[in-house]
């Protein structure tokens, strides 16, 4: 059984991770193969959205406890630098939108990867837990860049140190999270907005993805110019002309992520 399932379907695709009995903790075989797959995604001109989720009742809970004390492990320096550093860097780097599909529990590395996702879901039931202060390391992944910018300093100082479990409706409400969906519609529901994504100027949500990446360190005039600059790649695109057509014309636009 692959510790990784992946489909494609429609212009999406579909990344489950696959360790249900461990609640999708990461080995390196999994961290390894979630880059590969990216990667895929990157190269493939028939994918134009990623749908992130966990097979189980978890999404991730981060780290494989028991590779640390198995045989082999993988050793401290290169889990950060092999492991999860390569895989948040490919998703912020990815030219499409990557949706996160919170389907359970997400803790440790599991939580700060579904963070650093575009579009974040969580199924009502979901709880986000940032589980490194228990076992005594800092938070990893992105985490200490993402969350306080998120959720602001404070509350992303707290969650840290305490480690608490936050449910689904707190995280919303924190704006951890996009939106919370109901447990009986939320594959369904989720995966809609993946498919959404996909057949939209997927060229030009690359771009505002590009746009929002440079904001995160700009200053106001390096950013007023990486929008013109990034305005002006759109401007150029196939989608945008057929966008401005079909208003014009009073049709559907057709779009091709080109
Ligand atoms: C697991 C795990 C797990 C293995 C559940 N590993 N089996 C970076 C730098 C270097 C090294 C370390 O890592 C990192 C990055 C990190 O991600 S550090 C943080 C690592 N993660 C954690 O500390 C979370 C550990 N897990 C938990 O606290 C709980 O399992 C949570 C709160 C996620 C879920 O609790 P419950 O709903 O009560 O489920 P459970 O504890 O019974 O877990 C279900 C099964 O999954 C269980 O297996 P078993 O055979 O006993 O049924 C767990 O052993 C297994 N599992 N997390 N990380």
């Amino acid at each position: 059984m692959s510790s990784i399932v992946f489909d494609v379907k429609d212009g999406v695709a579909l990344i489950t991770l696959n360790r249900p009995d461990k609640f999708n903790a990461f080995n390196r075989e999994m961290a390894l193969l979630l880059q590969q797959l990216l990667d895929d995604c990157a190269a493939r001109a028939d994918i134009r959205c990623v749908y992130l989720t966990g097979n189980g009742r978890a999404f991730s809970a981060g780290q494989d406890l028991a590779e640390l004390v198995g045989e082999n492990p993988p050793g401290f320096e290169q889990i950060l630098s092999e492991h999860y550093n390569p895989i948040v860097t490919r998703i912020r780097n990815l030219p499409k939108p990557v949706v996160a599909a919170i389907n359970g529990v997400a803790a440790g590395a599991g939580a700060n990867i579904a963070l650093c996702c575009d579009v974040v879901v969580a199924t009502a039931s979901a709880l986000f837990i940032q589980a490194f202060s228990k076992i005594g390391l800092i938070p990893d992944s992105g985490g200490t860049y993402t969350l306080p910018r998120l959720i602001g300093w404070q509350k992303a100082s707290a969650l840290m140190m305490l480690g608490d479990k936050v449910t689904a409706a707190a995280a919303e409400q924190m704006g951890m999270v996009y939106k919370v969906l109901e447990d009986d519609v939320f594959a369904a529901e989720s995966l809609a907005i993946a498919q959404t994504l996909a057949a939209m100027p997927t060229r030009g949500l690359a771009l505002t993805k590009q746009a929002l990446n440079a904001s995160m360190h700009n200053d106001w005039p390096q950013q007023l110019q990486k929008e013109d600059e990034l305005q002006y790649t759109a401007a150029h695109t196939y989608d945008y002309n057929e966008g401005v057509a079909a208003f014009l014309e009073k049709r559907k636009p057709l779009f091709k992520g080109e």
